[in-house]
C-alpha cells in the first residue's frame, strides 16, 4: 500500500457539478460509516437499498430530505464503505451536508480521491481509473465509447495477456540458463524466436489501438500558416463553420493567434489561425508573426497555405524549407494547401502527391477532404469497435517494452545470450506493468489523480 495513503480517513465531497440542479449527491467513503448513518439519518439503514429519509444536523434540525444509499465495504466503488446522500441540488443545502459529515469526522476529499482509493484497494487498475476521468471528459461519442471500453477493463486485459505471454517466455529462458547441462540447447530452439516475434507483434497491435484512443482523447493541433492574404482566416472560418476570424482584403489583418476547436469524426482538432508571415515595419504585426512561429514550432500539424491563383505559385515559401531543415523530424507534419481554386483550374481535394490539398475557402470546396486528410495524417482510422481510450504515458510504456523485446531478441540472435535476453524481458515486463499501475511511483499517481474532478 502507498505511503501517502491513510485508510482510516473518511472522505467526503459533493459528487455532482457545482451550482444548482434538481438533485445533488454527497458522497462519503471510509472504513466504518455507522457513525455517519446514525448521526445524519438517525439510524443505520439497509445496505444497497434506497432509503427515503431526513438528513439531520447535530441538534436534530432537518437539513434536507432525500435518498440515502449505503454500500458496505468492500463491495463498493472505493472498496471501503460508501454512503451516498442524494438531496436537492442547491449549493447551500449540499454544503451543509458536507459540513455535517466533517463535524462527524470526515475530511474534504482531494480531486480523484474516490477513484484513487478504488485503485489502491485493487477494485480497478490504473487504466480503468484513468478511463473514469476520460469518460467524464470525453468530447465525442467515439471518445466516450472507447473510454467505457477501457473502464470495463478491455485495455487492461489486452496488456495482461501480453504480460502473461512474457512471463511464460521468461520462465522458459530462465530455466534454459539455470540448467545449461541439459542435452538440448533450449535457447537455440526456434520456438523461442517465434515467441519473441509474437510478443513484438502483440505489442505493436495494442500500440496501434492505443494510439487511436490517444487521438480521440487528446486530438491534434493544426496551425494555418502562410503569407498574408492567402485566405488563412477565411479557411479557419470555413473549417469551424462559423465566422470567428476577421477577413479583409487588407494584408496583415490577423495579428493575434486565434484558437478554436472542432470535433471531426470523433477527433478533437484545434485550429490555430496566425498572422501572415512577411517582413513588416509594424511592431504589432511583427509580434503577431513571432507568435505565429511559436505555434508552428509546437503544433502537431502545419498547413502551409498559398494562393492557387497567383501566377508563380510558390511551392513551399522560400524561407520555410530552410526553417524546417533544422527540424527534420518536423517536415512530415507540414502539408501544402492551395486556396482560392475558384480562381484557378485545380480540382478540389487531395492531390496525387498525397500531401497537397486544394480548397476554396470562399466557396467551401475541398473542406471535408481537408479534414479527412488531417485525421488520416494523424493516423486515425475510423472504426466502430476495438478502440479503447489511452494516454501518452501508455504509448511510451508500450514503446519501451517493445524496445526491450527487440533488444533481447537481438542479444539472442547475435550472441546466443540467454542472460541478456532474460534481463531485457524482465524490463519489458516492468514497463508493461507500469500501464496497469502494478509498479508506479507516488508522483505518477499524484499526477494522474490530481487531474480528476472533486467528488470522483
Ligand atoms: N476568390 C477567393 N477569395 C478568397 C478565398 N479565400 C479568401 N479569399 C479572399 O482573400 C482575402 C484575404 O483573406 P483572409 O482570410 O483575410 O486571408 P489571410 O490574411 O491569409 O488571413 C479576402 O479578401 C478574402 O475574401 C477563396 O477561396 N477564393
Ligand atoms: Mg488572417
Amino acid at each position: 500500500m502507498q505511503s501517502s495513503y491513510n485508510s482510516i480517513d473518511t472522505i467526503v465531497a459533493i459528487a455532482t457539478p457545482s451550482g444548482t440542479g434538481g438533485v445533488g449527491v454527497v458522497r462519503v467513503s471510509g472504513r466504518d460509516l455507522t457513525r455517519f448513518c446514525v448521526g445524519i439519518l438517525g439510524s443505520e439503514i439497509a445496505s444497497r437499498k434506497a432509503t427515503y429519509t431526513h438528513f439531520r444536523a447535530a441538534d436534530g434540525e432537518c437539513l434536507d430530505m432525500g435518498i440515502a444509499l449505503y454500500f458496505p465495504g468492500p463491495a463498493s466503488f472505493t472498496g471501503e464503505s460508501v454512503l451516498e446522500l442524494q438531496g436537492h441540488g442547491g449549493i447551500v443545502v449540499l454544503d451543509r451536508l458536507v459540513q455535517r459529515c466533517i463535524q462527524l469526522g470526515a475530511r474534504h476529499a482531494r480531486p480523484g480521491e474516490f477513484t484513487e482509493r478504488a485503485f489502491l484497494h485493487g477494485k480497478i487498475d490504473l487504466t480503468q481509473a484513468e478511463a473514469v476521468a476520460d469518460l467524464i471528459e470525453s468530447s465525442s461519442v467515439q471518445a466516450a465509447r472507447s473510454a467505457l471500453r477501457s473502464m470495463q477493463g478491455d485495455f487492461a486485459q489486452v496488456v495482461n495477456t501480453i504480460i502473461k505471454k512474457l512471463i511464460d517466455t521468461r520462465v522458459y529462458v530462465e530455466a534454459a540458463i539455470d540448467f545449461p547441462e541439459e542435452e538440448v540447447d533450449f535457447l537455440a530452439e526456434p520456438v523461442l524466436i517465434q515467441w519473441l516475434d509474437e510478443l513484438a507483434r502483440s505489442i505493436d497491435q495494442v500500440t496501434a489501438d492505443a494510439r487511436q484512443g490517444v487521438l480521440l482523447r487528446d486530438g491534434l493541433s493544426v496551425v494555418l500558416a502562410g503569407k498574408p492574404n492567402v485566405g488563412k482566416s477565411s479557411l479557419l472560418n470555413r473549417l469551424l463553420g462559423e465566422e470567428r476570424a476577421i477577413v479583409t482584403d487588407e494584408a496583415g489583418t490577423t495579428r493575434d493567434v486565434l484558437k478554436h476547436r472542432i470535433v471531426f469524426e470523433g477527433v478533437p482538432i484545434q485550429f490555430i489561425d496566425t498572422a501572415g508571415l512577411r517582413d513588416t515595419d509594424s511592431a504589432i504585426e511583427r509580434e503577431g508573426i513571432r507568435r505565429a512561429w511559436l505555434e508552428i514550432d509546437t503544433a502537431d500539424h502545419i498547413l502551409l497555405i498559398a494562393d492557387a491563383s497567383e501566377a508563380s505559385r510558390p511551392h513551399l515559401n522560400e524561407a520555410w524549407p530552410e526553417y524546417f531543415m533544422q527540424y527534420p523530424e518536423k517536415t512530415h507534419r507540414v502539408s501544402q494547401v492551395f486556396n482560392k481554386i475558384d480562381c484557378s483550374d485545380d480540382a478540389p481535394g487531395l492531390q496525387r502527391d498525397g500531401s497537397t490539398v486544394c480548397v476554396s475557402a470562399k466557396y467551401s470546396l475541398g473542406i471535408q477532404e481537408l479534414l479527412s486528410f488531417l485525421v488520416a495524417q494523424a493516423g486515425y482510422i475510423e472504426r466502430g469497435e476495438g478502440i479503447f481510450s489511452a494516454r501518452r504515458r501508455h504509448l511510451l510504456a508500450l514503446a519501451d517494452a517493445r524496445g526491450y523485446v527487440q533488444a533481447g531478441r537481438a542479444q539472442l540472435d547475435r550472441y546466443g545470450s540467454g542472460e541478456l535476453l532474460a534481463e531485457d524481458l524482465r524490463m519489458a515486463q516492468k514497463k508493461l506493468e507500469e500501464i496497469g499501475g502494478a509498479v508506479t511511483s507516488d508522483d505518477l499517481l499524484g499526477h494522474i489523480f490530481s487531474s480528476f474532478c472533486i467528488g470522483k
